[in-house]
């Protein structure tokens, strides 16, 4: 899937999008600034130090000096109260973010190898796309089909895993007008630098419309073949189908409606309506020869309306 560049907000991170992003930034800028200062405070010495006091010839006096508890003092309580004072800093950005607002909108969200499934309180579903409301909390309530992923939105400056067999969350709230990219950050297999995802954030009457039409701000509802054509780049098709003739994971769409495809159970069979329907629906019911059996159901994911549109496309798709 291809998105815009994440923007750069500083020479060192995103822009800041959410309500906690910048107490996040401020605690790391604060741990990076005493990192750099306590290296060039340390090393500088040092470098002078064996400069200035090498022992040179074997006549050079070796110092008698076993210690000083003045010195140790001061380098043990020093760092210590340092080491105290990052502490609360991170503690008090931490408790943030690991506790959601209780008006929180809840999203169920599902990753699988290699996309995201973004469930909304009213039942509407949108893959690959998470679409949600500016200046109001989103709680993601999220879940894995198969291994390990992680949810990871830079410029929110949220990460959590997402684990199979258990629920974990995230939430956030989104303070700028404007998209950005998800991406799954734990390695999870060879579509992982695929699964991204795009956040759409926009103003609470644009999502309301949206949960109830479907309809992006500005959007007018669409002839058949052009809903289509979004629909296969939206829900991901365009990940295992490609246009021009190319074998990715599955077969190309390049050609696909009336061709006769070989079965995996010796059978053959010619793609027509109720064929692309039935791919889309259980697609292992028949799995096409020489091709790994990966498609994911889209049972539940597409509208009939969603359904006739990509027949309606594939049949252009020559
Ligand atoms: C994770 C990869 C993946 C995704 C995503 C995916 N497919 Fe598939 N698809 C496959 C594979 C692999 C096959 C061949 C094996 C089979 O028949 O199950 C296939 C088969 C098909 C077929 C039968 C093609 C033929 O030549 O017989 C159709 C039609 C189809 N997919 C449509 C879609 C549409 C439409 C979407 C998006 C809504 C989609 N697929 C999303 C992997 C995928
Ligand atoms: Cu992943």
């Amino acid at each position: 899937m291809r998105l815009d560049p994440i923007e750069l907000g500083s020479f060192w991170m995103p822009k800041q999008s959410s309500t906690i992003a910048q107490e996040i930034d401020t605690a790391w800028y604060i741990v990076y600034w005493l990192d750099v200062v306590m290296f060039v405070g340390l090393m500088v010495p040092l470098a002078y130090f064996m400069y200035r006091y090498k022992r040179r010839t074997a006549k050079d006096k070796v110092s008698d000096v076993t210690h000083s508890t003045t010195l140790e003092i001061t380098w043990t309580i020093i760092p210590s109260i340092m080491v105290i004072g990052l502490f609360f800093v991170g503690l008090s950005g931490w408790m943030k973010a690991m506790v959601a607002p209780g008006n929180a909108l809840e999203i169920r969200t599902t990753a699988e190898m290699y996309m995201w499934t973004f469930t909304y309180p009213n039942g509407n579903v949108s893959v690959n796309e998470l679409v949600v409301p500016k200046g109001q909390p989103v709680k993601l309530i999220m879940s894995s089909k198969d291994v390990l992923h992680s949810f990871f939105v830079p410029e929110f400056r949220v990460k959590q895993d997402v684990v199979p067999g258990t629920y974990t969350t995230v939430w956030f709230e989104a303070t700028e007008n404007r998209d950005t990219i998800l991406f799954c950050t734990e390695y999870c297999g060879v579509g992982h630098s695929d699964m991204m995802a795009r956040v759409r954030v926009m103003e609470k009457a644009d999502y309301d419309t949206w949960q109830e039409t479907g309809l992006m701000p500005g959007e007018k509802p669409l002839p058949p073949a052009e809903l289509g054509k979004k629909l296969y780049a939206t829900r991901s098709c365009n990940t295992c189908h490609s246009l021009d003739g190319s074998r990715i994971q599955g077969p190309t769409f390049k050609g696909v409606f009336g061709r006769t495809e070989q079965i995996a159970d010796g059978t053959s069979v010619k793609v027509d309506e109720n064929y692309i329907r039935e791919s889309l629906l259980e697609p292992n019911k028949k799995v096409v020869s020489g091709y790994p059996a990966v498609m994911p159901t889209y049972k539940g994911l597409l509208k009939e309306t969603d359904i006739d549109a990509l027949i309606a496309y594939l049949k252009t798709v020559q």
